[in-house]
């Protein structure tokens, strides 16, 4: 047992009660956060911070707590639970009202409600890389709001997963535009190319960490769409996300991406990602 964040208070894990009235449970009326906890640090919290307010204000919720108070809640929540390495998850519902999809009135308080996991980085994916496989992407058309509303993303991942999959890159017809729980990512000739941060996609935290890296490494980055026959005819192909940081995609639907192995640049990506990566404080 351990702590979880409840509105704005940090309680034992089975103080949390949850009505099943609650919007979040009837319609996925909320948002969500994942953030990363590396050696009992949160990293980007600020960036997914934002995103949080942001997706918020997208859907009209009106978080009841300032962006600071936020902060502190989750740093005392990853205290509290004594979190090493892992993540903190959390989200906020429109409240508990009688079923009904029209907005509750202003007087209904919203439902935070977080916990953290312990979590090792999944290093045997980034020294050997992933399979994947395409699946059409048949979300709705807000994939930037980071919505509670995840069955697209949910029937992808399975359908990867029953075929031995770690990721199922989705696709609008021949475009690609992100993993069901990730970014994607091609290098082709020396140039980096990843679907442009518009509607079809979710902005990720860590895809502007990446493209940074890219800049940093002399990478040259093009935000643009590339198309399934593209992605396979990429020299390296790769899937990003909070806990899946560069991990690189060696085979799609059989066929092999480059050599079958992890690429150059990847690996160039990977080396400068980890010079971010916060050290224990005490170390
Ligand atoms: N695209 C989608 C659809 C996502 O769900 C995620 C993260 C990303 C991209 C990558 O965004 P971040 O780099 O900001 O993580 N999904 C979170 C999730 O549901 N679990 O872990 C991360």
């Amino acid at each position: 047992m351990g702590y979880s964040l409840w509105n704005d208070r940090i309680v034992a894990d089975g103080e949390v009660v949850i009505d099943k009235e609650d919007r979040g449970y009837q319609f996925g009326d909320g948002i969500y956060e994942v953030v990363k906890v590396y050696n009992g640090q949160l990293f980007t919290a600020q960036e997914h911070i934002d995103r949080f307010y942001s997706s918020a204000e997208k859907i009209k919720l009106t978080i009841p707590y300032s962006k600071d108070k936020l902060h502190q809640l989750l740093h005392q929540l990853v205290e509290a639970n004594e979190v090493g390495t892992g993540h903190v998850y959390f989200q906020i519902t429109r409240g508990t009202t009688p079923r009904n999809h029209i907005f509750p009135d202003a007087t209904v308080p919203a439902v935070l409600t977080g916990n953290t996991k312990e979590n090792p980085r999944p290093i045997e994916n980034f020294e050997k890389g992933v399979k994947a496989t395409f699946v059409e992407d048949i979300r709705w058309l807000r994939c930037d709001i980071k919505s509670l509303n995840l069955l697209g993303a949910v029937l992808a991942k399975q359908e990867a997963h029953e075929k031995g999959c770690y990721e199922a890159i989705l696709h609008r017809g021949e475009k690609v535009t992100e993993g069901s729980s990730s970014n994607i990512y091609g290098i082709k000739d020396g140039v980096l190319y990843t679907h442009q941060a518009d509607n079809f996609i979710l902005n990720g935290i860590t895809r502007a960490v990446i493209l940074k890296c890219a800049e940093e490494i002399g990478l040259p980055v093009k935000e643009e769409a590339f198309t399934k026959v593209q992605a396979l005819e990429m020299d390296e192909l790769i899937v990003s996300s909070t806990t899946s940081e560069v991990t690189p995609i060696v085979e799609v639907d059989g066929t092999a991406i480059g050599n079958g192995q992890p690429g150059e640049w990847t690996r160039k990506l990977q080396a400068q990602f980890d010079t971010k990566i916060p050290q224990a404080i005490n170390a």
